[in-house]
């Protein structure tokens, strides 16, 4: 499938000397992004900007040195690290006579490449064209497009893009966000068994590449592919695991979250992310072996308050150990997240204290239930009347009718009580 041999020129800009390190880094990311969509990076420049230019981004000076090099190590595509306008886009593509995309457009396609599930590639697909709207040009798509004969780009389809004009454009993401409501009310039948079925259920969230599906499949054999690429999952896998102390919860492995991640992907996904992360406690897994593991972490907590999902217990995985150079690093994360348990997903170590503390955390989940109980269950009556507390109590004949809340882990006792279900 991927192309070989397209070359990208990778640009990120700093304003000032001591944020040179952080382009840098962000530039490595990019390079990852990059190499997951099959392009080969032949050089990442941080350049120093005092001011972003509304027509060409870079000054004309900067511009000639970028296109030198662009032109001296054959790149095909220039990607920059940070949002450009459609118009310096436009402006950027004649000067450099070629290809010219963002981090956004970069992620955009790694994401269509990589989405397996028809909801996945529709989300993808709405994005896109939502991203599309404003620019009226063919997406950057170099799986489809046809090299030429010199081995640079095919201009012309893009020309013919242009022609599109919006209303189309606005009849396709209504054909599409109809469509994603059909396939995705699968899910939410899934979903209602899932709360029906009243089992406590994590969801396993991150950053992309620190390890979630690495997790999932060292506790459940699930057999989700694992990849040091990023963004290896896009569809969310479930599966049923049994706790020590023999409680049955369910887990769910998510797509992982990065920096700056395009806001029409978000908004895309956000059915399927906030059901993901709507669960009753998020592991939030920490690469501790990236020096971007604290920016990382806040990231992610960014997207999941944006999804309304941050006020979740949350506990919070420090994965890698095996690979951390550095303790200070653990330290810090320890004092700023609470309920942190350290683990190597990949050697399975410290698997035990994280499993206890998920039974910890289940145990202080609290879930109002009414209930229809035989008189004759006594014994049960009276646990639940120690250990939950109740809203109204009525008699029915020789049933005690309940309206109760309950610690979860009474919950599986109390299932074939249920009078009606509320949660
Ligand atoms: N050294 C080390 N590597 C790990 C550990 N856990 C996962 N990895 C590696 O990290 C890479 C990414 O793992 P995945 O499980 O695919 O990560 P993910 O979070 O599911 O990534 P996305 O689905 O892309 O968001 C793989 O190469 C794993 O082998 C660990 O504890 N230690
Ligand atoms: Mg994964």
């Amino acid at each position: 499938m991927t192309i070989k041999n397209e070359k990208a020129l990778l640009i990120g800009i700093y304003s000032s000397g001591k944020d040179k390190q952080l382009c840098e880094d962000h530039l490595s990311e990019l390079e990852r992004l990059a190499d997951t969509s099959g392009l080969e990076t032949v050089d990442k420049i941080p350049c120093s900007v005092k001011k972003i230019d509304a027509g060409t981004y870079l000054g004309t000076g900067k511009i000639d040195e970028l296109i030198a090099r662009a032109n001296e190590l054959g790149a095909d595509v220039i990607i920059f690290d940070d949002e450009i306008s459609p118009q310096q886009q436009r402006n950027l593509e004649k000067l450099f006579k070629k290809s010219v995309i963002d981090r956004t457009e970069l992620i955009l396609e790694v994401f269509a490449q990589r989405a397996q599930t028809k909801e996945a590639r529709l989300q993808v697909e709405l994005a896109k064209v939502k991203y599309q709207f404003p620019r009226l040009k063919r997406l950057w798509t170099h799986l489809s497009r046809q090299t030429s004969g010199g081995g640079g780009f095919t201009k012309g389809e893009g020309e013919k893009q242009i022609e599109l004009d919006r209303r189309m454009l606005r009849e396709q993401v209504e054909k599409l966000q109809k469509e994603i409501k059909e396939v995705s009310a699968q899910r939410h039948t899934q979903r209602s068994a899932r709360l029906r079925s009243r089992i406590p259920t994590f969801a396993i969230v991150g950053y992309t590449n620190v390890g979630k599906s690495t997790l999932l499949n060292a506790l459940t054999q699930a057999g989700v592919l694992v990849e040091d690429k990023l963004f290896a999952t896009l569809d969310t896998t479930t599966r049923k695991y049994t706790l020590p102390n023999r409680q049955e919860i369910l887990l769910i492995d998510t797509v992982g979250f990065i920096r700056k991640i395009p806001h029409t992907l978000v908004a895309a996904f956000k059915s399927t992310l906030e059901e993901a992360v709507y669960t009753d406690i998020l592991l939030h897994l920490v690469d501790v072996s990236n020096p971007m593991a604290e920016n990382q972490a806040e990231e992610t907590m960014k997207v999941l308050t944006e999804l309304h999902a941050a006020d979740r217990p949350i506990i919070t995985v420090l994965n890698k150990i095996d690979q951390c150079k550095n303790p200070l690093l653990i330290h810090k994360l320890r004092l700023k997240y609470p309920k942190t348990v350290a683990i190597s997903a990949l050697q399975r170590t410290g698997f035990d204290e994280l499993l206890e503390r998920m039974e910890q955390e289940i145990s202080k989940l609290r879930t109002i239930v009414n209930l229809r109980i035989p008189q004759s269950h006594y014994a049960l009556i009276s646990e639940l009347m120690r250990e939950g507390r109740v809203i109204t109590s009525d008699y029915d004949e020789n049933d005690v009718l309940l309206q109760i809340e309950i610690p979860s882990y009474l919950e599986h006792k109390v299932a074939q009580f249920v009078a009606d279900s509320s949660r």
